[in-house]
């Protein structure tokens, strides 16, 4: 495959006229010519690196309060009443949905933080790894990238109580747990590009033994962090240390590593986050609906930390506004502008830039760069679209991320599969009507 962009983003800055050469899914020479199917503006496609693709399901059903104030904490308990009855084939259809439209918002591949392991009473099903294989099912069907992280929950809470109610879903023993990650390997093995990856779920559903365990899986390693106030205070409570405090004290915190959210830290902890070369994996949007906080971006950046974005409860699906919303919460805490530019790049090349590159770290993934060697993940947006109108350079991405939306985004390869084209997944009506089959039997169900 030869692709011809009228302008593109290299590793070294904007081309104009770039020919990128594909074969077997990588990106095999990138020069400056004309021949091949022509795009508009070709960028590198970011990683979406945090999903809970059930969580699809029931976004726009949690934005009632009872008689007691809403939380994060009571939007669990909705959480864990809704997957109560989810079936395998109900989450395979879900997942395909969320799938496609990742691809639509210009994602070429998502890092599933996958706990919804066994049967509403915590039996497992007859193949353990069944939920696994639902969800590489989805990806292969729909050809999205996929970081499979299975995850690891062993306890209700730091005082290490058993799991309860809808939880009993998550569990596994670390022997147990060690069975499962093997069969979703197995599971993802007839993709190409697909990694196998572990999540301890948080220092609140796993211990210290079973955090050690996971780490030692190998792959990705990912970890929901100091996303509420609670949390923070729980871990302190219960180790005299704050979380990520506690987890860059006791667990060997590098590259490997993903901190999800990481909303709730002090000044010292930001910086010796960004130090560790750990990608804080940010989730503005979810972060926003379930009300978390305002990750410290100014400073998190300007230490050189990496970071990624992801969907995380999937309530919307938005790569544009995922960047846009982790710049203007910081405008809106700071009260002023340009918050994450620098004076060299504008505000929507480094969110898109650095949301590329940390992405594909975190997903242990070879993209996050139009260079060879690479994945062919890439993203087309429409340099017709009135929007983009006589713009190039970072304009190009601020118009991106603050003015347009995905509707600028034409066509989308994920490691060379053209599965987005016209703005519309190849395999959307198929999967859609599933999705709504799924829908319309889930309704009622808060
Ligand atoms: C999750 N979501 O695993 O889906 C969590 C809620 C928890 C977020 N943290 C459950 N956003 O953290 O205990
Ligand atoms: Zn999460």
């Amino acid at each position: 495959m030869r692709l011809h962009a009228e302008t593109a983003l290299l590793p070294e800055g904007w081309a104009r006229d770039v020919v990128v050469e594909v074969e077997a899914g990588r990106i095999v020479s990138v020069s400056t010519g004309h021949g091949g199917q022509r795009v508009g503006c070709l960028l590198p496609a970011p990683v979406n690196l945090h999903s809970h693709a059930f969580q699809r399901a029931m976004a726009g059903l949690t934005e009632r309060r009872g008689a007691t104030a809403d939380s994060f904490w009571t939007w669990r308990e909705l959480m864990y009443r809704f997957l109560d009855r989810l079936t395998p084939a109900d989450v395979e259809a879900i997942a395909a949905q969320v799938m496609v439209e990742m691809a639509e918002a210009g994602y070429a591949a998502v890092a599933e933080f996958h706990y919804l392991h066994h049967q509403p009473d915590g039996t497992p099903y007859a193949d353990l790894s069944e939920m696994s294989a639902r969800i590489a099912a989805a990806a292969a069907e729909t050809g999205l990238g996929l970081t499979l992280l299975p995850v690891l929950y062993q306890q209700g809470g730091l005082d290490g109580r058993a799991l309860a109610g809808g939880q009993r879903r998550f569990g596994n023993d670390a022997e147990r747990f060690g069975r499962l990650w093997q069969g979703a390997g197995k599971a993802i093995a007839a993709l190409p590009d697909a990694v196998l990856g572990v999540a301890p779920h948080s220092l609140r559903a796993v211990s210290g033994e079973g955090l050690a365990f996971a780490a030692g899986l190998g792959g990705p390693l990912h970890i929901h962090v100091a996303e509420q106030v609670a949390e923070v205070e729980q871990v302190l409570a219960h180790t005299g240390a704050r979380p990520v405090e506690w987890l860059l004290a006791n667990a060997a915190v590098d590259t490997r590593w993903c901190a999800i959210h990481a909303t709730q830290m002090t000044p010292a902890e930001t910086g010796a986050l960004a130090r560790s070369g750990a990608v804080a994996g940010l989730c503005p949007i979810t972060e926003a609906n379930l009300g978390d906080g305002i990750f410290d971006g100014a400073r998190y950046l300007a230490a050189g930390g990496a970071f990624g974005v992801g969907s995380d409860s999937n309530v919307r699906i938005s790569l544009s506004e995922e960047l846009r919303l982790l710049e203007y919460s910081q405008r809106l805490r700071d009260r002023g502008r340009a918050v994450l530019a620098t004076t060299e790049h504008s505000t929507g090349r480094v969110l898109f830039e650095g949301a590329a590159k940390g992405g594909a770290q975190a997903a242990g993934r070879a993209s996050g760069a139009i260079a060879a060697g690479m994945w062919a993940d890439l993203v087309a947006l429409d340099t017709q679209h009135l929007d983009l109108e006589g713009l190039g350079g970072d304009d190009l991405l601020d118009a991106f991320v603050f003015a347009g939306d995905d509707r600028l985004v034409t066509d989308l390869w994920s490691a060379g599969r053209h599965i987005v084209t016209g703005g519309r997944h190849v395999a959307r009506e198929g999967v859609e009507q599933r999705f709504r089959a799924v829908m319309q039997g889930l309704r009622g169900r808060l």
